[in-house]
């Protein structure tokens, strides 16, 4: 593919992610960046990246280095986007885009101005049964949508000894669940259903009010195999928790729970969409699977495989049926969407990847779900 060259800030959990994703495509990353000049060399040692900084600034300096792939904590991606847009360089940056819409939009007019590629990493939109989802939701299959309900769940922070940067307000921003999962589903079922949310009534419940912080940094999901030796207390006040009542721009009507404190649920993002004739379903923990109910006929169950899926879905699914693909495969799927795009060099076209568009988008119902825990009462979200 691409003969362009990628930096990748961060290098927690993430960004591995990114760096490996790229290199199935044959994308060449030229220089990753991370905090402490020690781990970040045992980093880029470790992914065999030849060249590495401990600041962004200094990895937006290297002239070889093109497209620039954001996966720092969440307080650091409004600037890093936008010295790196500055810098002349695409991005292409981890949810959430910002810590809020003001920043957001911000990043989409710059990125307009300056005529530069811009993607949030959307990944689960990347799953070739998103893809079946959004075909058959907008083709009409299942009719009007009439709902739009599910949830995303994980288990990871169950524990007061649970820790991780996205408790801190500071780096995660004023929400939690909902910015680092609820972000995810409400993109996915954004573009599958093609309806805007219009209007939000949410609950928020913190259920660990004070946790036990380690004195030593813990990567995203390694504290259930890891034991700290030392804690202090501190105290929580972004949601463990939230449920989202949802209404849609035509009349639909939906409902999301996401929680990071649901035992046996590890990273399971489910939504049901139900429309005026059928129904479709998806469990992101089983993510080869579509079930797609009916009333007066049998339900389907349908399995990915290329040879049944619609053409826009099929171009994302690379192995054949019954050779399950994953989590790491939908980084590599968005990219190829990507890059495809940046190399074809037509940026007035409409690109086919979650722009920064659709990430202030998401920002902006994050807002008015913020607002609306806070004052308990139904908020509307606001346009540009
Ligand atoms: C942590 O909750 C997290 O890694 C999210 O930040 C990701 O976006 C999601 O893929 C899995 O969970």
């Amino acid at each position: 593919m691409s003969d362009l060259k990628v930096g990748v800030i961060g290098t927690g959990f993430i960004g591995p992610a990114h760096v490996e994703a790229l290199r199935r495509l044959g994308i060449a990353v030229a220089a990753v960046a991370g905090p402490r000049l020690d781990r970040v060399a045992e980093k880029a040692r470790v992914m065999q990246v030849g060249r590495y900084y401990d600041t962004a600034d200094a990895l937006l300096a290297d002239p070889d280095v093109n497209v620039v792939h954001i996966t720092s904590p969440n307080y650091a991606h409004h600037a890093q986007a936008k010295a790196a847009l500055l810098a002349g360089k695409h991005v292409v940056c981890e949810k959430p885009l910002a810590m809020n819409s003001a920043e957001s939009i911000e990043l989409v007019q710059l990125a307009a101005e300056r005529r530069l590629v811009n993607a949030v990493n959307f990944n689960i939109r990347f799953y070739p049964m998103s893809h079946q989802a959004c075909h058959i939701v907008q083709s009409g299959d299942i009719g009007d949508v009439y709902i739009v309900q599910g949830s995303y769940l994980q288990d990871w922070l169950l524990y007061p000894t649970d820790w991780n940067w996205r408790l801190e307000p500071q780096y995660s921003g004023e929400m939690r669940a909902v910015a680092d999962i609820g972000s995810h589903w409400l993109d996915l079922t954004t573009f599958i259903t093609g309806l805007k949310v219009e209007a939000v009534l949410a609950d928020f419940k913190t259920f660990l009010p004070v946790r036990q912080k380690p004195t030593q940094p813990v990567e995203t999901f390694t504290g259930k195999s890891q034991t700290a030796l030392e804690y202090v207390e501190q105290a929580i006040d972004t949601e463990d928790y939230a449920t989202v009542l949802l209404r849609y721009a035509g009349g639909a009507r939906g409902v999301m729970t996401v929680s990071q404190v649901s035992a046996g649920r590890k990273n399971r993002l489910y939504y049901e969409i139900n429309g005026a004739r059928s129904s479709i379903g998806w469990d992101g923990e089983r993510p080869n699977e579509l079930w797609i109910g009916h009333r007066d006929c049998a339900n389907e169950h349908l399995l990915k495989d290329p040879a049944l899926l619609a053409p826009d879905a099929r171009q994302y699914a690379s192995y054949p049926g019954g050779h399950n693909e994953g989590f790491p495969d939908t980084f590599k799927q968005l990219y190829s969407a990507i890059y495809r795009y940046i190399d074809a060099g037509d940026f007035t076209a409409t690109p086919d990847f979650p722009t920064f568009e659709d990430g202030h988008r998401a920002l902006r119902v994050g807002d008015a779900i913020l607002r609306s825990a806070r004052e308990d009462r139904w908020v509307t979200v606001a346009r540009d």
